[in-house]
């Protein structure tokens, strides 16, 4: 679903494979082979933050690792070349929907970009550029077909001085706004949570999809990404529905495939409320109304299977949301009992 540029869109096939599969290497799988004591898979339509939840666990741990990793120059070099590609992006789009670079200047600079095998240094040109009255048609337009230029790619451009400057130190949130369906991510996170050895997988993100099949063991727990402002949007597939609705629809043939606890996520809360004032939902404005009301479509008509579903809304770009939500499913996985759980639903 979406620009699915760099991530494979789940669809009903590979939801099937992936399930047929889990069941059949589950039973064979020793764990002795494997680093790690649960594995959390993660689920959902492209677009619903699971990428940046994987990134936000690795911030959260601040191993020694991701501390040195992302101030290395390899890092340094990947955000540099992010803002260029961001900006061969817009330049694109203003030749493809014949949108006219103003400035003689910024036409000469857009050829050097789209010449250059590296252009993350041209720091002149790209500052240049992004000031262009041109691009900033192409910023603004949501174009059929294209690569939305969205809010990550906005602080990229806010922060472009800092990020080319020499003695530039990469920051947790330039990692983290470097989830795009641009930026190809890890997929796979190891973290240790209450002394708890915890692998979480991103399946959409894995291409190969044999890699991951043969990682699994029987007892995990999925989290299904949703975002909130999904209603908005028509799906890709299917054109009739929106976004939301073939969600739903995915993870009710999720629930008839697997028996195991599923986590909801519920993401991009924070935007929820600016959504719902340009588009209100069956025609309600309120924010925890229209919560409850997209809780109760989820779950509509799933009474059976309301013990083992437990819903967390969330803004997937603040940490502290995220450690609710960590510290929940490590609870689910620990204690399994959702009497001990340390939330509510
Ligand atoms: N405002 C807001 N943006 C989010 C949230 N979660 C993800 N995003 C943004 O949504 C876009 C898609 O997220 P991503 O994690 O790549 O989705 P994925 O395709 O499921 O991996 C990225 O630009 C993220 O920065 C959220 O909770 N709130
Ligand atoms: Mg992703």
């Amino acid at each position: 679903m979406g620009n699915t540029q760099n991530c494979m869109p789940l669809s009903r096939r590979s939801l099937d494979n992936t399930i047929q599969k889990q069941r059949q290497t589950s039973q064979i799988i020793h764990r002795s082979k494997v680093n790690y004591d649960h594995l959390v898979v993660l689920l959902g339509a492209s677009g619903t933050s699971k990428s940046t939840f994987l990134k936000q666990i690795r911030i959260i741990e601040d191993a020694p690792q991701f501390r040195d990793s992302l101030s290395s120059e390899k890092s340094k070099k990947r955000i540099r070349t992010h803002v260029a590609s961001i900006v061969k992006n817009l330049i694109e789009e203003c030749v493809k929907y014949n949108i006219d670079i103003q400035e003689e200047e910024n036409r000469q600079h857009a050829e050097n970009i789209m010449c250059n095998e590296d252009p993350s240094y041209l720091l002149t040109e790209i500052k240049s550029l992004i000031k262009d009255g041109g691009v900033q048609v192409a910023m603004k337009k949501s174009l059929p077909g294209s690569v939305q230029f969205g809010n990550a790619d906005q602080y990229f451009f806010d922060n472009v001085e800092r990020i080319m400057s020499r003695d530039f130190e990469p920051t947790p949130t330039d990692y983290l706004k470097m989830t795009s369906l641009r930026a190809p991510c890890d997929s796979v996170q190891d973290v240790t949570l209450s002394g708890t050895k915890i692998r979480f997988e991103d399946v959409c993100a894995t291409k190969n999809r044999s890699k991951w099949r043969s990682k699994i063991h029987s007892m995990n727990i999925i989290m299904f990404f949703a975002s909130l402002t999904d209603y908005t949007q028509m799906s890709d597939e299917d054109d009739t529905k929106t976004r939301m609705d073939a969600s739903i629809a995915l993870f009710h043939e999720l629930l008839d495939s697997v028996n195991c606890k599923i986590i909801l996520v519920l993401s991009k809360s924070d935007v929820l409320k600016e959504t719902l004032d340009r588009t209100p939902i069956c025609a309600i404005k309120d924010e925890e109304a229209a919560i409850d009301t997209i809780k109760r479509l989820y779950m509509d008509g799933r009474d059976d299977d309301r013990s083992r579903v437990f819903i967390s809304v969330c803004n997937v770009t603040d940490s502290e949301n995220v450690k609710v939500v960590c510290k929940r499913c490590t609870d689910l996985l620990i204690y399994g009992d959702r009497n001990k759980l340390s939330m509510s639903k």
